[in-house]
């Protein structure tokens, strides 16, 4: 350990505040624009909202960082600040304030933190007009429980002061430990213990063989975010890619001026690069804080529900998995590829609302050892996110053992169990009462729904998702409006949780096809009617004003 450096006690202040009325974490913790985040208190007061409903922080262990984007560096002093004013015993500070998602909960689990506290808007984009962000972990590492967010809210609510230090200007960029007061500042290494623990699950042995035989080529695109120093680390130092195999390597606050958001959309410079002349083998993106995951193969793309599907069904052939899996999860929109695998292995799959923490009580009791969903985030029971490099080892490893390339391991799977058709359309900023008005009128039609024709489609059922947690016995309701065809088609409609302007649509089409001659079909043309069963019964052309939707993958 090293020597702990003294700066002398530092000036406590109370500073007298009132409650803002839009502080409840969404799906993903609160997520606003970079300029409400900046006006007086607003920050402050959401922190110390955090505290009091974690009944206190003196003495306890905190982990802070984040994806380094616009904002970050203000945003991490006064959380400093914060949890020195509060009496934190312990804050582990990622150098340079950066920590990807994963790593921040690797860490909070490898020190037994308390809990965690990291600066992100994942995918969202960055910059003086961009968006801000803050998610809670907890002491398992993962997303704040449901409980524990609503604990947060109705706290933000009653906040009427908080407690800050008067601080130097400290530097996060030396590792090592300095005393403010009863509070320790640590600064670690970000990507040590991640990338050692990626080295315990994967065959880095074989990986390697995989690079050093020159044929197999990966492009790994960080997009200007916080995967770029992990990647370099494990990819090209610890796996012997070549130099240049990590794309847009140096983390940026304003991403390069793109969101960084791996979906193929906005991936487009990656997804050229593999529809081009002499693709690589592999091509894969992960997002702002490093948890989702986008894999793609020469001129092909791997839809998330299907990845989640074909690392299931493999999972033995990887070390950390060899064992077998206890069983798998997926969010309700996910297509239910997952579904037939864990069928067939016997093993049990649940269903959750959309939201990573949905996830923590099953792993935590060992109910599941993979999940995943299909806005790009695969994960396992290694940790409590979701985590985008470590969904890339997967394939690299399972690959590497089967010497199959991307396009075959999933063609095989769809031969084997069938195609789930799936895609997704996104409506955004759209006015948040029309979007309310839309929701609330079909989900008072639901039940009306079954036994009605539309095109050659009968509607055979629907509802309103609501979720009971098997563990922790939580009731979620209001999760999603699902609307079923008598094929086997389904079509869900929600809300987004994680918007900083005005409201999200999303439409969530999903059907399985066994037709051994309409499996290489391009999805959009498979889901056509249950497009059109959506725009029939939902009206989103009549409730909204718009004919299209602003991002359909
Ligand atoms: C978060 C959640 C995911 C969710 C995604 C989209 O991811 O952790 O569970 O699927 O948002 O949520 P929504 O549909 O409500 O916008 P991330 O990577 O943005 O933190």
């Amino acid at each position: 350990m090293n020597e702990v450096e003294r700066l002398g006690a530092p000036v406590v202040r109370t500073v007298e505040s009132r409650p803002f009325s839009d502080q409840r974490p969404g799906t993903s913790g609160l997520r606003r624009k970079v300029a409400r985040f900046a006006e007086p208190h607003y920050l402050e007061n959401f922190v110390q909202a955090i505290f009091d409903a974690l009944g206190g922080v003196a003495g306890c262990t905190l982990v802070v960082g984040g994806d380094g984007r616009y904002f970050s560096d203000r945003a991490l002093a006064t959380i400093v600040a914060l949890a020195v004013g509060n009496g934190v015993g312990r804050l582990v500070v990622g150098r340079g304030g950066l920590l990807s998602t994963p790593a921040a909960s690797c860490l909070i689990r490898a020190r037994g933190a308390d809990f965690g506290v990291l600066l992100t808007a994942s995918h969202n984009p960055g910059g003086p007009d961009g968006d801000f962000g803050v998610k809670v972990n907890g002491p398992n590492g993962g997303p704040a429980s449901p409980e524990l967010a609503e604990r947060i809210w109705r706290a933000s609510l009653a906040v009427e002061r908080y407690r800050i230090a008067d601080l130097p200007a400290l530097s996060f960029d030396r590792l090592g430990e300095v005393r403010l007061g009863a509070t320790v500042l640590e600064v670690v290494d970000p990507v040590a213990d991640y990338a050692a623990l990626m080295e315990r699950l994967f065959d880095f042995e074989r990986i390697r063989e995989l690079f050093a035989r020159g044929r197999f080529r990966l492009r790994f695109d960080a997009l200007h975010a916080v995967t770029g120093p992990y990647a370099v680390e494990i990819f090209e130092r610890r796996l012997g890619a070549p130099p240049g195999t990590v794309l847009h390597a140096e983390p940026r606050e304003d991403f390069g001026g793109a969101p960084p958001d791996p979906n193929p959309v906005v991936a487009a410079e990656l997804v050229a690069l593999m529809n081009g002349d002499d693709p690589p083998d592999l091509g894969a993106a992960s997002d702002g804080d490093g948890d989702r995951n986008l894999i793609l193969g020469p001129g092909f793309y791997v839809n998330p529900c299907d990845s989640l599907a074909v690392l299931t069904h493999h999972a033995r052939l990887v070390p950390g998995y060899a064992r077998g899996l206890a069983g798998v999860a997926r969010s309700m929109p996910t297509s239910r590829a997952v579904d037939r695998v864990a069928a067939r292995l016997g093993i049990p799959c649940y269903e959750t609302p959309v939201g990573w923490k949905y996830f923590g009580s099953l792993l935590d009791a060992g109910r599941v050892t993979l999940c995943g969903e299909e806005s790009f985030g695969t994960g396992s029971d290694h940790l409590r996110e979701k985590d985008g490099l470590w969904a890339v080892l997967f394939w690299l490893n399972l690959i590497a053992v089967t010497g199959k390339p991307v396009r075959a391991l999933v063609r095989e799977h769809w031969q084997t169990f069938g195609r789930d058709y799936f895609a997704r359309h996104d409506y955004e900023h759209l006015d948040p009462e029309r979007a309310a008005a839309l929701y609330g009128a079909l989900r008072d039609r639901l039940s009306s729904l079954p036994g009605t024709q539309v095109g050659e489609r009968t509607l055979v059922a629907a509802d309103e998702f609501r979720y009971r947690d098997p563990v922790a016995g939580v009731e979620s309701e209001g999760e999603g409006l699902r609307i079923f065809t008598e094929d086997g088609g389904r079509v869900v409609l929600r809300l987004s949780g994680t918007d900083t302007e005005g409201a999200t649509l999303r439409l969530y089409f999903d059907r399985h096809e066994t037709d051994p001659t309409r499996l290489e079909l391009a999805a959009p043309a498979a889901l056509a009617d249950l497009v059109a069963v959506a725009e029939e019964v939902a009206g989103i052309a009549a409730h909204t004003g718009r004919t299209r939707p602003d991002l359909a993958i």
